[in-house]
């Protein structure tokens, strides 16, 4: 029995879009991130910060999207999602685990202060500007990093595309994305991918974003 603890269009889609790569069978029980319910202390008994994902699987509860990928990818190695300790790419894997989170993280900042702040006029348009170039930067190395290869892997898709490829549907409420013709091909590729469908299918609609693109107030 899986259960996958999840809000719509967050970071435990990751981890929906990586049990339907594996084929699993698991139930979602949904959230919602505005009404308390992430601090409820039956769901803090599962997740010690009241974040999603989290996941129920062989009598463990397991937290942390990145630890999560990793656990799965290495629970089912006939899948091949993951390289094996010592393989050539086993680093890439991990390094790409870890940006995914640096640049989640600058996304996450940037929801609070445009949506989430109850406020948003009380955001710093400096720190906006500073995180939004932040999150620029992170994209401006992916695409470096990508080049024209398909997957973040040469070996081809991977758990690290499922741990990446949730920013990629994420960053452009705040950043044009033009400029990196590789990553939005990559997207489009990760996009078409069944297992995604599937995924999205069971996504749920999101609540929060209302605008299609989230500008940085001009200063006076
Ligand atoms: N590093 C964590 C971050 C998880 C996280 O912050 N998830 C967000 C949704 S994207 C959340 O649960 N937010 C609820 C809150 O901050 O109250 C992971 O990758 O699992």
């Amino acid at each position: 029995m899986i259960t996958l603890h999840h809000v719509a269009f967050s970071r435990s889609f990751r981890v929906l879009w990586l049990l339907e790569e594996l084929g699993l069978e698991f139930d979602v029980k949904t959230y919602s991130i505005r009404d308390g319910s992430l601090r409820d202390p039956a769901f803090l008994a599962i997740s010690p910060g009241g974040r999603v994902p989290a996941l129920q699987i062989d009598g463990q509860m397991l937290f942390e999207s990145g630890a999560i990928v990793q656990w799965l990818c290495e629970q089912y190695p006939k899948a091949g999602l993951i390289p094996g300790v010592g393989a050539p790419e086993r680093a890439a894997f991990l390094e790409m685990l870890g940006f995914a989170e640096t640049m989640a993280s600058l996304i996450e900042n940037l929801n609070l202060s445009h949506i989430f702040l109850r406020d948003p006029a009380q955001a710093s348009p400096t720190v906006l500007k500073l995180t939004t170039a932040r999150l620029g930067a992170t994209l401006a190395g992916l695409e470096a990093r990508l080049g024209a290869q398909e997957y973040l892997l040469s070996t081809g898709f991977s758990g690290a595309d499922a741990m990446m490829g949730f920013n990629l549907f994420a960053a452009p409420y705040y950043v044009k994305m033009d400029p990196f013709p590789q990553l939005r091909a990559y997207g489009e590729r990760l996009e078409a991918r069944p297992a995604f469908q599937a995924a999205r299918a069971r996504d749920g609609e999101q609540d929060f974003y209302t605008q299609d693109f989230y500008s940085i107030p001009e200063t006076t």
